[in-house]
């Protein structure tokens, strides 16, 4: 029995309102079998963040191995006062793929936003990271918004209607779209935070595969979990009858296309079934369920350039691992 969970259960705060946009279970079922039914297999990255595969990714971020996380931390940091004054005080913030909520929390006392608007597809990880959040923060209203990066926010809630907009997306999380999908994102976000507002941006960036290699395949073999987690998660929800003993987790940089590539390998030829649905399995075909690009401040910046954002910052670690971008007009 996990004791601790209770004792630190916390009322709700009235500075905290959750907004439940998520996608069905439907929408989960209908894109498996679209994706299980293309040649090769895909399946998109955001089916990964069910409950236990929130978790499995949280520690990812704590191995050694995977070091996005702790680099973009140490960048929030050290330049948390720079990125605060280009925020500017009393600004929405609105973070996509919200998590645990820890990020934000550097930029929060220097910042001295007037409202959070977290969002995120995993619903319990959201809770109960924006209750603490609202908890922490008397003075800040926190906004949950359980959905995915296509939610309508407008449509869902009313903003400030004076107040500076300011778009946060760190972790390097745009790496999950294709080059056009992640200009298209982004001309999406200047639509949301319109002349005044901006978006600070986590860009993970090109080095040595090696490096590359292990951030994908921790010795402690959470990567694997985590990518085996989605076949669990079929089994769970849709009663598929994956077996997890005839995958195998693979995980590689394509330099030609300047991505990592995740896959779900099938070892052996094999069937599946979801609903009442049959998915063939040859040996050694894969379901590719993952697509993390990796940029050079230039080619991100031009990516930004052409989705419309003028003016652009990049603050980075001594090795030049992440950048964190702020872009605006
Ligand atoms: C959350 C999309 C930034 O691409 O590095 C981590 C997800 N996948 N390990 C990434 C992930 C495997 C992560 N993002």
């Amino acid at each position: 029995m996990n004791l601790s969970a209770r004792a630190v259960r916390r009322p709700a705060p009235r500075n905290l309102f959750v907004v439940d946009l998520a996608p069905r279970t439907e929408s989960f079922e209908r894109e498996v079998a679209a994706g299980l039914s293309r040649s090769p297999k895909t399946l998109p990255p955001k089916f990964f963040y069910d409950q236990r595969g929130a978790q499995l990714f949280t520690a990812i971020c704590g191995t050694r191995a995977y070091y996005p996380t702790r680099t973009e931390n140490r960048i929030l940091v050290q330049s948390s006062s720079e990125i605060a004054a280009a925020i500017g005080r009393g600004a929405v913030i609105i973070e996509y793929g919200a998590g645990e909520i820890d990020k934000v929390r550097r930029l929060l006392p220097s910042a001295r936003p007037a409202m959070y608007v977290g969002l995120d597809i995993s619903g319990d990880q959201l809770v109960r990271a924006s209750t603490a959040l609202a908890l922490d923060h008397p003075w800040l209203s926190v906004v949950a918004v359980i959905g995915d990066y296509h939610s309508e926010l407008e449509a869902e809630l009313t903003l400030p209607a004076h107040a500076r907009r300011i778009v946060f997306f760190p972790g390097s999380t745009i790496g999950n779209f294709e080059p056009d999908g992640a200009r298209e994102f982004l001309r999406r976000v200047r639509a949301l935070v319109g002349e005044s507002g901006g978006i600070v941006i986590g860009v993970d960036l090109q080095k040595p595969v090696d490096v590359l290699d292990l951030a994908y395949n921790d010795p402690q073999g959470y990567t694997a979990a985590f990518n085996l987690n989605l076949l669990a998660r079929m089994n769970r929800e849709l009663g598929a009858d994956f077996d997890l003993s005839a995958f195998a987790h693979r995980a590689f940089y394509n330099a030609e296309r300047a991505r990592i590539e995740m896959h779900l390998l099938s070892v052996r030829e094999q069937r599946v079934h979801i609903g009442g649905r049959v998915f063939a399995f040859a040996a050694g075909e894969t379901i590719h369920t993952e697509n993390s690009y990796k940029y050079t401040p230039e080619s991100f910046s031009a990516l930004a350039r052409e989705a419309g954002f003028g003016l652009q910052r990049m603050w980075t670690d001594p090795a030049h691992w992440f950048g964190v971008f702020f872009l605006h007009n």
